[in-house]
């Protein structure tokens, strides 16, 4: 029998009793996703809804389902006042009396779930700033200094989940045998620097000459500092960062020439990955601000990210800032 220390007891001795059952309930959520996805080519939840989502995005099947799944599980923790998701235009209410808000990419990387590959669901929760009744859009448009806690869920070759509640990250992994979550990862730190960069390549034509420079300088031999990096790029950020987190390496998402904002979202993906990074050691900007400083002004705004190992990000800020 599996002993150790489970999620539950772990948030009884790190968190107050309300976030507690924020994370509890999203925990249960994630492990109804986590079943569905193993079983996704059995059970006829693979291929796409035939419609688009609010950012114009081709909706999976699994995507409509995970969103509805962790909304339903959500309302029933009591302590989450509301809800934001890649899937939603609207944020919605989901406990009128509740303290925490919760933004959510519920599941992540999602054209890779036909083809079994890890994905995700990522999560920040915030104290809401409304007193009680319906959440408002300032409830969710706080800088990821603000968050209270935030992660994400991988669905790989395991589940694991890696969370931050500001002090140190943490991983549990779920045992299928009970389907429990079980501490696997504590105080988890990120490599000052690594030999993995992550980004999709194929874009080149569209990346600004700072950016390319810095790829330029990725795959220059040099021994003394491990040069070439290996690229490595699954095309799901829950995927990439996940690996890059544990053995060290630079995950970009540039914005196209000409422009300011990249495709990742800054409140459910942006901020999370950069406040787990952070609280790793690591770094996390959008090339001239750090990420967890940004002031959001949309629900469903975007912003390029430059996040990973600490001595990486700051030399492609170097070739950023020339
Ligand atoms: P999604 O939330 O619609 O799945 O899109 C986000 C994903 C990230 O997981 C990944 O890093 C990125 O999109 C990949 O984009 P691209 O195919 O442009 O490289
Ligand atoms: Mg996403």
């Amino acid at each position: 029998m599996q002993t150790g220390i489970t999620l539950n007891g772990f948030l009884t001795s790190k968190t107050n009793i309300e976030l507690s059952k924020v994370i509890i309930s999203l925990a249960e959520g994630c492990k109804q996703i986590a079943r569905l996805v193993s079983n996704a080519g059995l059970s006829g939840v693979t291929g796409t809804t035939g419609t688009t989502n609010v950012q114009g995005e081709t909706v999976q099947k699994l995507d409509d389902l995970s969103n509805k799944i962790l909304m339903d599980y959500l309302r029933a923790s009591e302590t989450c006042a509301g809800y934001l998701s890649e899937e939603n235009e609207d944020i919605v209410t989901l406990n009128q009396s509740g303290k925490y808000t919760i933004a959510v990419d519920p599941l992540d990387g999602s054209s890779n779930i036909d083809v079994a590959a890890p994905i995700g669901t990522i999560f920040c929760i915030n104290e809401r700033l409304s007193s009680a009744g319906n959440v408002t859009d300032a409830d969710f448009l706080q800088q990821g200094t603000a968050a209270k806690a935030a992660g994400y869920f991988v669905y790989g070759s395991s589940t694991i989940l890696v969370m931050s509640t500001g002090n140190g990250v943490f991983g549990f992994t779920l045992n299928t045998d009970n389907y429990e979550f079980y501490l696997s990862h504590s105080d988890v730190t990120t490599p000052a620097s690594g030999k993995i960069y992550s980004i999709n390549q194929g874009n080149a034509a569209k990346f600004d000459d700072k950016v390319a420079a810095f790829l330029n300088y990725c795959t220059t031999v040099d021994k003394e500092t491990s040069r070439p990096y290996s690229l490595r790029y699954i095309g799901s950020m829950v995927g990439d960062l996940h690996r890059n987190l544990l053995k060290g390496g630079i995950f970009i998402y540039p914005a196209n020439k000409g422009e300011t904002k990249g495709k990742l979202r800054l409140l459910y993906e942006c901020i999370p990955m950069a406040f787990v990074i952070e609280n790793a050691g690591g770094t996390a900007t959008n090339g001239k601000q750090r990420i967890l400083e940004l002031q959001p002004v949309e629900l469903h705004e975007r912003t390029a990210i430059f996040i990973g190992s600490a001595n990486m990000v700051a030399k492609a800020q170097e070739f950023l800032n020339n």
